[in-house]
């Protein structure tokens, strides 16, 4: 390098520095003059490449060309710095004083509480929680849980069907077929979960919630039945309900029973909601057929068992008093905030 390069190179980095600590735009200004004005220090560089052999001129004509491009960009730069750094000054101060904004605090629809709540006591029971397809099969469905081909049930007035052997399945019952088909006893389990009708009214949607239990193993008795579903209405209503167990029929237990609470809204003296008779049905119940049983490969002779069946939305309805299961599904917010 000779000395003339080395000059243009020192003469370089002395612009870029005092660019970069200029704090005003008069020094920015100043700075220009002096390095790029009409007698500035680079202007003279160039200015006075006539002078020099052919050699030296290419080699520092382009050089100080480079060092003029260089200097003028950061002089913009430090021009534009500067002039955010007082549009953040002028921008007023934050008022540390002024009241929050309020965060909209969402909650668990009730539905989602309530099944939380039914599972939770389940499962400190000895439950665990079983899920599995809303699109089953018929054998799943119905044949399996000894549902013969003439039952109403499978009637396409009841049942919505994707073909003759795959429907939304109507009860979440396939699901304890399928864990019984994998395993062994002792079985403990509940199926939460959405199950479909083809029903719609003031207390039936087409699309609604169960949980079923199922609980098998040597020794099962209806005794075992009625203490643990005692317990379980105990806890989730409140330890001084009455309770009932009714004799009841389903395709799928023998026997069955019905399970009523003295209602929850006039104690047993009746009023509308329990239709004067002062008692509200909550479980269906029963020990387990032995067609079941035979279905999954499990011997009746050595195993027995109880199943027990509720719908969420009722066990929601009879809570918190609500008289049109449609009010769950509407996703009106006024109804909503009231959980
Ligand atoms: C297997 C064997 C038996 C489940 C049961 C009920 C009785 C019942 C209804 C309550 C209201 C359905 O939601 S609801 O409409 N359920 O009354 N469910 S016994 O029995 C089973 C399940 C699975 C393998």
């Amino acid at each position: 390098m000779t000395l003339k390069e080395r000059e243009v190179e020192e003469l370089t980095e002395a612009a870029l520095r005092e660019i970069a600590e200029a704090g005003t735009d008069a020094d920015l200004e100043r700075l220009r003059v002096h390095y790029l004005g009409r007698k500035g220090a680079i202007t003279q560089i160039l200015r006075s490449l006539g002078r020099m052999a052919p050699e030296q001129r290419r080699e520092v004509g382009r050089q100080a060309n480079a060092a003029k491009e260089q200097v003028e960009a950061a002089l913009a730069r430090r021009l534009e710095a500067l002039k955010e750094a007082r549009a953040r000054r002028a921008a007023p101060a934050l008022d540390v004083t002024l009241p929050g904004r309020t965060a909209f605090l969402g909650r668990l629809h009730p539905l989602t509480r309530i099944t939380r709540e039914i599972c939770d006591i389940l499962v400190h029971l000895g439950f665990e929680i079983a899920e599995g397809p809303e699109v089953e099969l018929d054998f799943y469905n119905f044949e399996a849980l000894n549902i013969p081909a003439d039952h109403p049930a499978r009637d396409m007035q009841d049942t919505f069907y994707f073909n003759d052997q795959v429907l939304l399945r109507t009860h979440t019952s396939p699901m304890q077929i399928r864990v019984m088909e994998r395993r062994r006893p002792p079985v403990r389990i509940i199926a939460p979960g959405k199950v479909y009708r083809r029903d719609s009214d003031m207390t039936h949607s087409p699309m609604f919630h169960q949980v079923e239990g199922l609980l098998v193993d040597r020794g099962v008795t209806f005794a075992d039945l009625k203490g643990v579903l005692t317990a379980f209405v105990h806890q989730l209503f409140d330890p001084d309900v009455g309770l009932r167990f009714r004799p009841s029929y389903f395709p799928f237990t023998e026997p069955s029973a019905e399970i009523d609470i003295a209602c929850v809204i006039c104690r047993g003296q009746g009023c509308r909601v329990c239709s004067a008779t002062g008692w509200l049905e909550v479980l269906g119940a029963g020990m387990v057929h032995p067609a079941v049983f035979e279905a999954v490969g499990y011997d009746p002779e050595e195993f027995t068992g109880f199943a027990f069946g509720l719908g969420v939305e009722r066990f929601a309805m009879l809570k918190y008093g609500i008289d049109d299961i449609r009010l769950f599904y509407d996703n009106d917010l006024r109804f909503l905030r009231q959980f």
